[in-house]
């Protein structure tokens, strides 16, 4: 047979495109909430080409050029063609993007207001008319408002906003915004669900993976600011000169989108690194070793961002080795990063073997006497809830309670106790709660948010971090709707007044479509989401029920556990007479951590919202409800709803179908088919064991588990992810 060569070229030509195309397949989700492909929509898209027509930026800095650089590719994507970009400015333009300072005086002058009221971060998105000519106007202080605001612009771009009329002054609440990385050096992720950690410190500092920089851009889109790039259980080797100039070469790419990075600095370094015997922070060789390390750092990354601390806490080693103080020890280095404007954040999540009180008793306890006595470069970083980032937990009782500290809020976007990466759990949704909580230490309006952003009592600092969901899945996060959970963690860090319902609908329409007809189905799914993993897992204020170690799946029955707070009997106390924690006065007093005014509704199960019942009493099984339910019934039926809710989010999101592309799909349906035999799982595994205490038969509705207790209880799981 002969074969010609445009036959040739031809069967070339076929197979670049199947592998293209297969490529393309295999990248779904690579692009986050930032693809770019062009609008097809015939009314947004002239009005779009107007706008940009010709785009005057004022650039000459490394963010501004990266800010141009994001304005580009946006703008190329999204209409097609290449845009039309200047450096000098004109009336012709129909845009101008340009900081407060290189704009004309005149210009200024009406909007005087609102430059002082967007502070270094902010940004302003403004339609206006010079000489009878149409210009939107993007402008800022800072060049870092000029990223932001590019990034806002091409979101409303996505979302087919239009821009006339348009005045938008968005200025971040919060300064410090951060994601807190439980990477280990040897790429592991501690509680990562997403493969490997994303930093390849054997090839750093030279092979700089180009993904860094899409990382950077992620967080910059959503106006993240910070990020530690090492576990909080820290290993003190990143703090030798070879792992800084890897730390350093992150940095550099992370620079111009407005990030600084961050260590974690484990306690006994000098001991570990520094060849001394001690790490007592009041020790003169200790101090010396800690100024020498910081001046070293700083020499290397001149805007490192500072030292995150978990110190004596599940057996990291801190300040108490030595029988001094979580100040003391937060001040030692605090002084040692001050002249380098670094900051210390001391994270609050301590309990101890030797405290037999009740655990979510002891943070508290332990820290809220140090008010008032931290530099003022350290922040107390505390996690939402006082046990450990439970499907749902009231709010820590440390917020409100340490007004002369900054707090900052530590929410946990990876999954440890929320299904992996294999359940989608709409996050924002718990955050929300948290954040709109009241505290009442100053009255009514006296919000969690309020503390976190540093309105209620004047704090010079504020932050909020949340343990990153991301690693080297081609999607980052595992379960695409993971996605989500960065997105809302990042929006609700620049506004935590914005409601989770605002951020779903964002999220999938720069995700997926702009259509109602996909968006507000799907929408309902992540809204209820994380009522429905409540419900099948620790439901009306049950806690901590989760299998030891690895946390997957139920373990209500563990009890052998050397510690006695690492073993969910500890967390239900089920036995014959009933079930649940009491805090309340006549139990642990944890209920006095609280306002009077918030004790007070939490101490009598009458007032207690049920869905902390359990938290705050222990009950008996015949306990009636307000619906006139008995206890033991509305355990069953809430796990039997939460079953129901995912079996409900399967059947919703099939009408997702003919809005996406298969493979989008499919990868999601598969998933929630998991979440649904995990549901079943946890229902069946639960109710068993806690049927030995109540003896009494399932209510009508609740379905029959399939296997008995043994079968739940000897289900190992050796390989699990994330430990
Ligand atoms: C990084 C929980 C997790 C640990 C985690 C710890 C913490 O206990 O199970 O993996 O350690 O919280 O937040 O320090």
């Amino acid at each position: 047979m002969n074969i010609s060569a445009a036959q040739v070229k031809i069967f070339y030509i076929i197979t670049f495109l199947v592998i293209m195309n297969s490529n393309a397949q295999s990248l779904e989700g690579y692009d986050l909430w930032l693809g770019y492909s062009k609008i097809e929509d015939p009314v947004i898209l002239p009005e779009y080409q107007r706008h940009t027509k010709s785009i005057f930026f004022n650039n000459g800095s490394a963010v501004l050029e990266t800010a141009q650089k994001e304005l580009v590719r946006g703008i190329d994507g999204l209409l097609g063609q290449p845009s039309n970009i200047h450096n000098s400015q004109s009336l012709l333009n129909t845009m101008w993007v340009s900081k407060k300072m290189d704009l004309d005086k005149d210009i200024v002058k009406p909007f005087k207001a609102d430059f002082e009221q967007i502070g270094k971060e902010g940004f302003i998105i403004k339609s206006i008319t010079v000489n009878d000519n149409s210009i939107l106007l993007i402008t800022a202080n800072e060049d870092i408002g000029i990223l932001y605001g590019v990034f806002k612009l091409l979101q409303l771009m996505k979302m087919h906003k239009s821009f006339e009329g348009i005045n938008i002054v968005d200025v971040p609440k919060i300064e410090l915004r951060m994601l807190n990385h439980w990477d280990n050096l040897d790429r592991t992720v501690e509680r990562g669900y997403a493969g490997f950690s994303l930093w390849n410190w054997q090839k750093l500092p030279e092979y700089i993976d180009p993904r860094y920089e899409d990382y950077a851009r992620a967080n910059a889109s959503i106006g993240i600011n910070a990020t530690v790039l090492t576990n909080v259980n820290a290993n003190s080797l990143v703090l030798t000169s070879a792992y800084l100039d890897k730390v350093a070469a992150l940095a550099e790419v992370f620079r111009p989108y407005g990030i600084k990075v961050y260590l974690t600095a484990r306690f006994s370094a000098p001991i570990e690194i520094g060849g001394l015997n001690t790490a007592d922070p009041l020790d003169k060789d200790v101090i010396e070793w800690w100024n020498d390390r910081a001046k070293k750092i700083y020499k290397i990354i001149p805007d490192f961002g500072g030292f995150l601390v978990k110190a004596n806490s599940e057996g990291q080693p801190g300040p108490q080795n030595y029988g001094r103080t979580h100040v003391d020890g937060a001040n030692m280095l605090a002084n040692a990063l001050r002249p380098f404007n670094g900051m210390v954040i001391w994270r609050a999540f301590v309990y101890s073997e030797l405290d037999t009180t009740d655990r979510a008793k002891q943070a508290f306890t332990e820290f809220v006497p140090y008010d008032g006595n931290f530099l003022d470069n350290v922040l107390v970083q505390v996690k939402n809830g006082p046990i450990d980032f439970q499907p749902r937990e009231p709010f820590h009782p440390t917020f409100g309670a340490m007004p002369n500290t900054p707090l900052v809020m530590e929410f946990q976007i990876t999954q440890e106790y929320l299904g992996f990466s294999s359940h989608l759990v709409f996050l924002p949704k718990l955050y929300e709660e948290v954040l709109d909580a009241e505290t009442y230490r100053k009255g009514k309006k006296s919000t969690v948010a309020q503390v976190i952003d540093g309105s209620l009592f004047n704090s010079k600092i504020s932050g909020m971090a949340g343990v990153a969901n991301i690693g080297t899945d081609l999607n980052w996060t595992g379960h695409p709707f993971a996605q989500a959970n960065w997105y809302g963690f990042g929006r609700l860090a620049w506004n935590p007044y914005l409601s989770s319902e605002a951020i779903a609908e964002e999220w999938l329409r720069l995700t997926y479509s702009n259509n109602s007809e996909f968006v507000e189905p799907v929408k309902s799914i992540m809204i209820s989401s994380r009522e429905a993993v409540v419900n099948y897992m620790t439901p009306l204020g049950l806690h901590h029920l989760m299998d030891t170690g690895h946390h997957y799946g139920p373990g209500p029955w563990v009890s052998d556990l050397s510690r006695p707070e690492w073993n969910p009997t500890y967390y239900h106390q089920a036995d014959k007479d009933g079930i649940g924690f009491d805090r309340t006065p006549s139990g642990s007093n944890a209920t006095s951590q609280y306002s009077s005014e918030i004790a007070e509704i939490f101490n009598a199960p009458e007032t207690c919202p049920e869905e902390y019942l359990l938290w705050f009493h222990h009950l008996p099984w015949d306990y009636k409800l307000k619906n006139g339910e008995i206890l033991w019934d509305a355990v069953a039926l809430k796990y039997q709803e939460g079953v129901d809710q995912v079996g409900e989010m399967i059947s919703i999101w099939k009408q997702a179908k003919t809005y996406i592309s298969d493979d989008q799909y499919n990868e999601v349906r598969m998933l929630l088919e998991i979440q649904l035999k995990e549901a079943k799982w946890w229902r069946n595994a639960c109710l068993l064991y806690f049927q030995t205490f109540s003896g009494k038969k399932l209510p009508p509705g609740v379905e029959l588990p399939e296997e008995n207790l043994e079968f739940y209880r000897s289900l190992k799981f050796p390989y699990a992810p994330g430990n």
